[in-house]
């Protein structure tokens, strides 16, 4: 074996509330300086074996959330970033935001303040609290379709709302309606492969059955939500990601649209605090601000770092760029 067949990646892993982020610092394909929407399509179409080298298995596993730490096209931004997961990519990722901006932290990159990032779908800004915990301000988030009715195979009619906080999600509650089932599920970690089932389920009918968000484009991410346990939290969650692992946090582009529809509905004002717990027992603080009759949310979380190592790339390594579906 030979240096030059040997390509070095340096990644920093984080979780937030148990779902991992791996940003990667330097060793990544170069998709020029402009915006952030066209590197991501570059990525996409030129380099989707690097996306799939870092996050798939044997490196990574279905869980894993990368970020291409990207220089930022306004000078006056911390960062640019793409997430990407075992499937494709992300427009924005709320836990993946709240690990990156730990992480340029942990890199002694920015101190406790407010900070631009660039995404695909937009700038957002993120505060690095003195106490390391990260509010992320996201982009403008909506309901686009209240009720809406899918008839799910095994399952029968169950009836969610369709929107939009940086990803599209169709969110499901818990109750039953004139005979239309909300989900009725038990949301606990014993649970998962029943919700993952029901989830998985809820998202090949509203493909077959063509129901998407704005502009044609799938939603690709199924939310149950029901009371929880924690004292003084709100609700809890379980979150299908697109690649059909699930959200170990409490999803900061689904808590997004959560609070779009609760504002929607008049069941939160600007700037309550509303305590979204995640499957597995993590919280995330959500508030919405109104802008020009807009409505952005924010989300408050804590990622920790756990590796900061160099992946290997060795070309005659038959799975070198991941195992692929
Ligand atoms: O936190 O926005 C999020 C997210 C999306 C997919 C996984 N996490």
């Amino acid at each position: 074996m030979t240096d030059s067949k040997v390509r070095r990646v340096r990644v920093i892993d984080s979780h937030t509330g148990g779902e991992p982020t791996r940003v990667v610092v330097s060793g990544g394909p170069d998709l020029g300086n402009g915006p952030l929407a066209g590197r991501l399509d570059r990525f996409r179409n030129e380099h989707d074996n690097f996306r799939s080298a870092v996050v798939n298995e044997p490196r990574g596993s279905d869980v894993m959330v990368g970020a291409l730490l990207c220089e930022p096209l306004d000078p006056s931004s911390a960062a640019g970033v793409i997430f990407f997961n075992n499937v494709g990519y992300l427009g924005m990722c709320g836990h993946g935001t709240i690990g990156l901006v730990s992480t340029l932290s942990f890199m002694k990159k920015i101190e406790p303040g407010e900070h631009r990032i660039e995404t695909p779908v937009g700038t957002v800004s993120a505060i690095l609290h003195p106490s390391g915990e990260v509010t992320v301000n996201n982009v403008a988030s909506y309901r686009l379709a209240a009720d809406v009715e899918v008839d799910v195979p095994r399952y029968g009619k169950i009836r969610g709302d369709v929107a939009w906080g940086g990803n599209w999600f169709f969110l499901v509650r818990d109750n039953v309606r004139d005979n239309v089932r909300d989900h009725g599920m038990h949301l606990s970690l014993k649970n998962i492969e029943d919700l993952t089932d029901f989830t998985w389920a809820i998202r090949q009918a509203l493909r077959q059955q063509g129901i998407t968000g704005a502009g044609n484009q799938e939603i690709d991410h199924i939310e149950l939500y029901g009371p929880s346990d924690l004292p003084s939290v709100d609700s809890k969650n379980f979150v299908l990601c697109p690649g059909k692992a699930y959200d170990r946090s409490p999803c900061g582009t689904g808590t997004s649209a959560k609070l779009a529809c609760l504002y929607a509905d008049g069941k939160i004002r600007e700037g309550q605090v509303w305590k979204q717990e995640s499957i597995v027992g993590s919280v995330f603080e959500g508030t919405v601000t109104v802008r020009e009759g807009k409505v952005y949310p924010s989300i408050k979380g804590t990622a920790f770092v756990n590796a900061d190592a160099e992946l290997v790339l060795n070309s005659q390594d038959p799975f070198c760029m991941g195992i692929r579906a």
